[in-house]
């Protein structure tokens, strides 16, 4: 009897153990499964995600203000760009200052950003601060202004138009309509902005085959309306009837002449002549009026393009120094037929 019990003792003892170890070795390939899915879910989201691994992506902005449509249209371009990738992006607006850029920018070295955009105010100044994110190893894409600087290391590439190209353009439109033959007055953007260096550059060197087109003024009217407005009255009290065209480096300082030109009781688009930069909506508008009489596009949907540019140097690939955009000259003979079509 002892025997027989210990015996079933032991046949239950070791089915309890077979039990248990089979009921072990099931949970331990159930943890072993799950550790696999995880794995697995790892490896799917890095897949899926060399997308959401950008996702995770946080980039600064330093934004120079709000002082043009153009302006504004590059601020929306960006943002809208960054929220469709699930990027972080951290905005500052400079308010046309250098050194709020500067501090901008060593703000988003302190926090560690994988990637910076700036676009800079004016050409010179940027060595020590890009020195600074070049040594925490922060690629530096240059947006919409290029700047100057001996060591081209300092930034990783600049997206821009040709500015010098858009001046000449303006030129060779100016001179064909005026027939060879005026006196204008140029509003120039920013001083020592690229786009105001170069608009202007390429204005004179478009001119300068025509002798009878004459720059009788030219002066700041720092890139807005209200300037731009300020600057074509002085012209207009000093030059009065001399006047018979308006170069203007962006829209909206010659939509700003264009009201200065009519409170002085002429007719801008006819007894003056007013070509400008940039191509916004609103100089469509008054091309449409019959008041703005050109505007050589400037392109300022650059979000695209930025990230793009990111998303390879954070993959470790080199770029181009420069990416150019590409422009086109509008007037009134098509602005009518393209304005439903204008982006911004
Ligand atoms: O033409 C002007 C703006 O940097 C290209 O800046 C840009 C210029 C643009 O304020 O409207």
């Amino acid at each position: 009897m002892k025997t027989q019990k210990t015996l079933v003792t032991r046949t239950k003892l070791s089915l309890t153990l077979a039990f248990l170890t089979v009921a072990f070795a099931s949970v331990l390939s159930g943890c072993t499964e799950k550790s696999t899915k995880t794995t697995t879910n790892t490896t799917t989201t890095t897949k899926t995600e060399s997308s959401p691994a950008k996702a995770a992506l946080v980039v600064g902005f330093s934004q120079i203000g709000a002082e043009s449509a153009w302006r504004s249209a590059e601020t929306q371009s960006i943002q809208d760009e960054a929220k469709k990738r699930g990027i972080t992006l951290k905005f500052s607006d400079a308010q046309q200052k250098q050194e709020n850029q500067i501090k901008a920018i060593r703000a988003f070295i302190a926090q560690k950003v994988n990637a910076i955009i700036l676009a800079p105010v004016v050409e010179t100044g940027w060595e020590p601060v890009l020195r600074e994110a070049k040594a925490a190893q922060i690629p530096v894409v240059l947006v919409d202004r290029g700047i100057k600087t001996s060591d081209e290391t300092l930034y990783s590439t600049l997206i821009a138009s040709d500015f010098v190209e858009e001046g000449r353009m303006a030129g060779q439109w100016l001179i064909k309509k005026m027939g060879g033959t005026a006196n204008v007055v140029e509003l120039q953007g920013t001083a020592g902005a690229a786009p105001a260096i170069d608009r202007k550059a390429g204005f004179q060197e478009a001119i300068a085959k025509s002798p009878g087109m004459k720059i009788i003024k030219s002066q700041s009217g720092e890139f807005t309306r209200s300037k731009g407005k300020e600057v074509m009255e002085a012209f207009l009290k000093s030059e009065g009837n001399k006047i018979q065209a308006v170069y203007a480096h962006n829209d909206d300082m010659a939509l700003g002449a264009i009201q200065a030109i009519e409170e002085a009781g002429f007719k801008p688009g006819k007894d003056i002549v007013v070509i400008s930069v940039d191509g916004v909506k609103p100089a469509f508008e008054s091309m449409v009026a019959g008041k703005l009489n050109s505007t050589v596009e400037c392109n300022p949907l650059l979000g695209p393009s930025a990230f793009d540019a990111i998303d390879s140097l954070v993959a470790g690939k080199t770029l181009p120094k420069k990416t150019l955009v590409k422009d086109q000259v509008f007037d009134q003979s098509n602005a009518k037929e393209v304005i439903a079509s204008r982006a911004y």
